[in-house]
Order: structure tokens, then sequence, then C-alpha cells
């Protein structure tokens, strides 16, 4: 059953931080359809990239893997069955739920789901890493070890998938993209109310960067392959080989 994401639609008295929670965690398919951009296309050619990067007798992580979308996606599309896939995320709620997701569907290849955080775990013989819409939440002084860390554990032709919502600093194509986003939330039934609360919610929780300071990162780390493949108002996506 699909459940809608009217989690900001009533007025919230008292506004917390944003917290991947069991409400959450049951709306989030329709929530993140609805919000990010691209959110399927994206999901889509994961697939793809896994069909054709992913290496024999390699691992693929999915980082920040919520419901499983990508971790799912990579196993539809792998081709050799003595990879592993590792799906991570340290909210205790998605993971249930993610494990359910994964039992539901049948398929050759190996998918653990571990209850982490993507900061603490060990990556390596990795073909493909997958940061979907995640590195956003991390604390901004660890992400450059957490980028690092992907690079050593990949193979050499391995691929990081980042999808990243990005900060601009032209400030007039910053509003420009923000308004577009905005309005994209719009035509997907979102009020203004559930804009405006969602958007104090996450002020402090995730902290986007601009695509120049993910790229330095990405060279920083030793990255030399990177680029985007894939931009829809300030979200975006990009690929970086080892
Ligand atoms: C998808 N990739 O559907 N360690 C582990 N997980 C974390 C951490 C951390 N330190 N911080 C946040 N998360 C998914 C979508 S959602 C993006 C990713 C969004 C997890 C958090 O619990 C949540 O499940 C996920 O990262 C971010 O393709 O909601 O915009």
């Amino acid at each position: 059953m699909k459940h809608k994401d009217t989690i900001f639609a009533a007025p919230v008295e008292q506004m917390g931080n944003f917290t991947f929670d069991e409400k959450v965690a049951e709306v989030f398919p329709d929530m993140i359809k609805r919000s990010v951009p691209g959110y399927s296309n994206i999901i889509s050619a994961i697939g793809m990239i896994t069909a054709r990067f992913a290496q024999p007798n390699t691992q693929l992580y999915d980082l920040g893997c919520s419901l499983g979308a990508a971790t799912l996606e990579m196993r539809r599309n792998l081709k050799h069955s003595d990879c592993a896939i590792i799906g991570v995320d340290n909210s205790p709620a998605m993971v249930e739920r993610c494990q359910l997701h994964v039992d539901a569907f049948r398929g050759d290849v190996p998918v653990t789901i571990h209850c982490q955080d993507i900061c603490d775990i060990e990556i390596s013989n990795a073909s493909i890493v997958v940061l979907n819409f995640t590195l956003q939440f991390i604390d901004k002084d660890k992400r450059h070890a957490l980028i690092e860390k992907i690079y050593q554990g990949l193979v050499p032709g391995g691929v990081l998938v980042l999808s990243e919502k990005f900060h601009f600093d032209n400030d007039t194509t910053h509003d420009f993209l923000f308004e577009l986003h905005h309005d994209f939330k719009r035509a997907n039934g979102y009020s203004e109310l559930e804009i405006s609360q969602k958007r104090n919610a996450l002020e402090d929780v995730m902290v986007p960067d601009t695509i120049e300071q993910n790229k330095q990162r990405l060279y920083q780390a030793g990255f030399t392959n990177i680029d985007m493949w894939f931009q829809c108002f300030n979200f975006g996506s990009m690929v970086a080989i080892k």
C-alpha cells in the first residue's frame, strides 16, 4: 500500500529537526518522488550504470540506502552472480522496511542491509558505490574522509555515483533554481505550508554544497574522472571514476 506524505500538512507548533523516523519511513517513496526532481530517472540510471560498470567478484555499496530503491535497482541489473550488494543506513525505521523490500524480491546476488553510520563502515573491493542524496546529511567536516574512504575502497575502474541537492554561489541563479524546485513541489501537490515547514525542519540537517565544492572534494580524494551526468534545477548527480 502506498502512503501519501502529509507530515507537514498541518501547522507544527514546535518545529524540531527533521529525522528519518518511523513516520518518514512510512511515506518515504511518495515523499522523495514528489520532492526530488529526477529521482526516478536517477534510480533507473543507477541500474544502467550497474549493468555496464559492475565488475565480477566485487562489492556494490548503497550508502544511505533508505528503503533500498537503488539497492534493488542494482540487484535487478547486475550481470555477475559472484558479486555482493551492501546497503547501509543509520535509521532503524528505514533499515527495517528496507529489509522487507529486499526479502520481497528474489535474486541471485546476496544483499545485506546494515543499520550503521556510513562514516564508520569499511569499504573494500567495490566496483560501484552509490551516495544517492546522502552526503548532504553528513556533517560537513566528515564529508572529505568519507569520500576518501570510498576512493580507497574502489577497485580501478570503479564508479562512485554522487547525487545531491546543490547550493549555488551566484545568488540570482541560486534563487531561480530554488524557486523552480518549489514550483516542482507545488505541481506535485505540496501546499505552501508544507513546503515552508519542511524547509525549516531541514535547515540544520541537510546542508548542500556547491557543484564546485563537491568536485573539489572528489579531486582531493584522488578521483581524476569527474562529471555531472544529470541535473534538474538545484538537484543533480555526478559520476567519479577511479
Ligand atoms: C534512495 N539513497 O532512495 N549514515 C547512514 N545513513 C545516513 C546517515 C549516516 N550518517 N545520515 C543520513 N543517512 C536513498 C535516499 S535519503 C535522501 C537517501 C533524502 C540516511 C538517512 O537515514 C536517509 O535514509 C538517507 O540517508 C537519505 O536512493 O531523504 O533526501
